[in-house]
């Protein structure tokens, strides 16, 4: 079955998928648009909203004095408001909404509403608010005992800094919510969010309401990437709010401009790092001090502040490291989740200061990242002990795969060659741990009917975001029960089914959900042997199996059919329904030592990249990306190929392409797909070839099969190192830089460094 299509492949194409904007609204719908900040920064002096308010079809207008309960959504630490009250700390941030007979009176609305705000200085960049101590929270620290012994004892002593942009998501659906009244003031909100519980516990604490009064359901998100993780929340909780006090359903879709402007991204680093090598150039100290963009607020920084930690180290063996990330507080929308989580910015200064360190004792850049790799047994910087290391198998299967000692001699013949053209590569190993790193927040639910025709559904606590994780669980079900697919139905994710999700997010969801599923599934089994023994008069020595629609004893078929068993055991008033957990064995993590085991497994992988850039221009096409990946005994080839090819061609684009700029007022500048440029089927690579590692899999993956989601985002930092490898051939006189996006702006002005002195 490891060929199962994705399920909702037909009714995309078709157009008959349902997304938030689809649903068929209740008669009387009124519609809502956000009122929002038009200054980055300072006091309110007076709002005037009466003439909107008499407009004709305007319902009203909520300010933050129509909370009954806290003007408060912030997750981690109590620092966002919903709207805004006297100030306002980054523009886009929603000062009220606007609920109108029809989106266009809305508009009309909105333009017509007066502010006046007292302006206050803006900051935009994390190194400016850390210089002017404003932070999100304390520093968070790893620190091994001996760093400066390690620099004392190194024969190669490099520093540098390193900055990374942010990422727009660019989900195809914007954030949209649509809430109705039910009975006794009960509230249903349907919204397009990765956390239906963190929609309901706000919307909860907002409205003043226990979490039973609101019901959170979740069709499908037409993408996510992180960027519905914490930041769905505030429209669904608007939506809820109106209609609390309308009584009336209220949908929320926002258009394109307002939810890039309005919405945070990943966040932005500046880093400085100090790394000591010895003359076997093993890495024996590494230093770094990681200033993290958070924007306006805390949203879910910390967090990604410590996947920046985990990561630091990448795939190396790092013996000493001190690390030290600073939530910088700035006036951006509150930056966020975002495929990788914090994992991306840490992995790119590693591999900038091995190449710096290359580069100075002029050697590949291959030959330092092949010095230190991860091998079995050794310890983390965070105290976990690598087991099951695969990196270095991924690694040496890339250079003998695809003949890497052949390619560079074929690359050094191109560029001797040809002038204006030349090519590059590099080669990105990566190492990403599975589990949320807040280990609490790792276990999940399923709910599993099955009907009295045979038919079977099924809930889960995963939301479908387009990663196919709908698929997956439709496949753990009919495999379990040894059903066709078609015998099993994939209900929605809703909070009176399901409760106390965590988000779809971490590379998790299908591990902890699909996991929480086969407990199920294995529970009812449980109780059917019973009806099994009885009916084919076996005995416990028995082996009894689930396969073809019927039952199997020692492997051979029996005349019991899935329908038959289903049915008797009815008769027999046995329960044909089951709810099951789990919860993650193993893991832990001690915050006040910063040591532990907070991962299930790590993921590991190798790409080589190669690109050809045009010297004349400083445009760049990748000719191909070759990877070994370890996808343990993947479950679906067709979907985890995909969220491999869709990861790295995401990674590459930030590392590229897409370039965030906000100008000095703190206004979005590339705020439309005209000035923020993500790949397209023009840019990505002309070749992607992704072999899977061959291993035994590892038994905390569901079915043995490993989290695919996020892991391969981070071979797109390859493309940044192999597009200035070509550089130098063109200029050796390039200095190479860690400033990533390398666009083609970029690429010119390096060709012609020297020249344009
Ligand atoms: N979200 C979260 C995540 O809350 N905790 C995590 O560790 C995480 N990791 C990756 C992506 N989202
Ligand atoms: Mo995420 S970055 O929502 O897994």
């Amino acid at each position: 079955m490891s060929s199962m299509t994705n399920k909702d492949s037909y009714g995309h194409v078709r157009g008959e998928s349902l997304f938030v904007d689809d649903i068929n609204v209740k008669e009387g719908t009124l519609h809502a648009l956000v009122f929002d900040s038009p200054s980055a920064h300072g006091k309110i002096k007076s709002i005037d909203y009466s003439e909107a308010e008499k407009l004709d079809g305007v319902e009203r207008i909520f300010t933050y004095a129509a909370i009954p309960g806290e003007n408060q959504i912030g997750g981690i630490i109590p620092d966002e408001p919903l709207f805004a009250e006297q100030e306002v700390h980054f523009m886009g941030q929603p000062i009220a909404l606007i609920v109108a007979k029809t989106l266009a009176i809305a508009k009309k609305a909105k333009k017509i509403i007066k502010i006046e705000i007292d302006e206050s200085p803006v900051v935009t960049t994390a190194k400016e608010a850390f210089n002017k101590g404003l932070f999100i929270n304390a520093p968070r620290k790893f620190e091994l005992d001996v760093v400066e012994k390690g620099f004392q004892e190194s024969e190669y002593v490099f520093e540098g800094e390193t900055f990374t942009n942010g990422q727009e998501h660019l989900y195809l659906e914007t954030q949209a919510s649509y809430a109705f009244p039910l009975e006794d003031g009960n509230i249903k909100i349907i919204s397009s969010t990765q956390g239906p519980t963190s929609v309901q516990s706000i919307a909860a604490k907002v409205l003043n309401l226990p979490m039973h009064r609101i019901e959170v359901e979740v069709i499908r998100l037409g993408g996510a990437f992180g960027g519905k993780e914490d930041q769905a929340t505030p429209w669904a909780v608007m939506t809820a709010l109106a209609v609390y006090h309308l009584k009336k359903g209220v949908k929320l879709i926002l258009e394109r401009h307002d939810d890039m402007r309005m919405t945070g991204k990943r966040h932005p680093y500046e880093s400085t790092f100090k790394i000591g090598l010895n003359k076997d150039l093993k890495i024996l100290a590494y230093e770094v001090d990681y200033y993290q963009n958070s924007g306006a607020a805390c949203d879910l920084s910390p967090a990604i502040a410590e996947r920046t930690l985990f990561h630091a180290t990448n795939s190396y063996f790092v013996k000493n490291a001190k690390l030290t990330v600073h939530s910088c507080k700035t006036n951006l929308p509150p930056n966020t989740a975002f495929r990788g989580f914090g994992g991306p910015q840490g992995m790119f200064v590693i591999e900038s200061a091995i190449v710096k360190a290359a580069k100075e004792l002029n050697i590949p850049v291959r030959k330092i990242q092949e010095a230190n790799l991860l091998q079995e047994n050794d310890e983390f910087p965070y105290g976990q002990i690598a087991k099951q290391v695969e990196i270095g198998k991924t690694w040496n299967e890339v250079k003998s795969q695809f003949d890497i000692s052949k390619k560079e001699k074929e690359i050094q013949e191109f560029n001797t060659k040809n002038h204006s053209v030349k090519k590059g590569l590099s080669l990105m190993p990566i190492t990403f741990g599975i589990s949320f790193t807040n280990t609490p927040m790792n276990h999940a639910r399923a709910l599993v009917h099955i009907y009295q025709d045979g038919s079977v559904g099924i809930s889960t606590g995963a939301v479908e975001m387009g990663q196919s994780v709908n698929t997956k669980m439709l496949q753990i079900a009919a495999m379990s029960f040894g059903l066709t697919p078609d015998k099993v139905k994939i209900e929605t994710t809703n909070t009176t089914r399901i409760a106390n999700m965590s988000p779809t997010a971490a590379s998790a969801t299908a591990d902890l959900n699909g996991k929480a599923l086969l407990n199920a599934c294995d529970n009812l089994k449980e109780r059917m042997s019973e009806v099994i023994a009885e009916k084919l008069a076996v005995n416990k020595l028995d082996k009894i199996s689930y396969q073809d629609n019927f039952i199997f004893v020692n492997g051979t078929k029996s005349k019991l059919s899935w329908e038959e068993l289903i049915l008797t055991t009815f008769l027999k008033r046995i329960s044909l329904s089951e709810h099951a957990h789990y919860a993650t064995p193993e893991i832990h993590f001690d915050k006040t030592k910063e040591k532990g085991h907070p991962f299930a497994y790590h993921v590991y992988g190798t790409a080589l990249t190669t690109v050809t850039v045009d010297c004349i221009r400083g445009t760049y096409e990748f000719d191909a990306v070759q990877i070994v990946h370890d996808f343990g005994k993947s479950m679906n080839k067709g979907i985890d190929m995909g969220q491999v090819e869709g990861a790295l061609v995401q990674g590459m684009g930030w590392m590229t392409m897409e370039e965030i700029s906000y100008d000095e007022k703190g206004r979005l500048l590339s705020n439309s797909l005209s000035g923020y440029k993500v790949p397209d089927i023009f840019s990505v690579p002309k070749e992607i070839n992704v072999i899977p590692l061959e291993t035994d899999g590892n038994e905390m993956a569901i079915l043995k099969s490993k989290a695919v989601g996020e892991p391969p985002l981070m071979y797109g930092i390859g493309a940044y190192f192999a597009i200035q490898n070509a550089m130098l051939a063109f200029n050796p006189s390039y200095k190479i830089k860690f400033d990533a996006p390398m666009t083609p702006e970029k690429v010119l002005m390096g060709l012609y460094e020297n020249d344009l002195k």
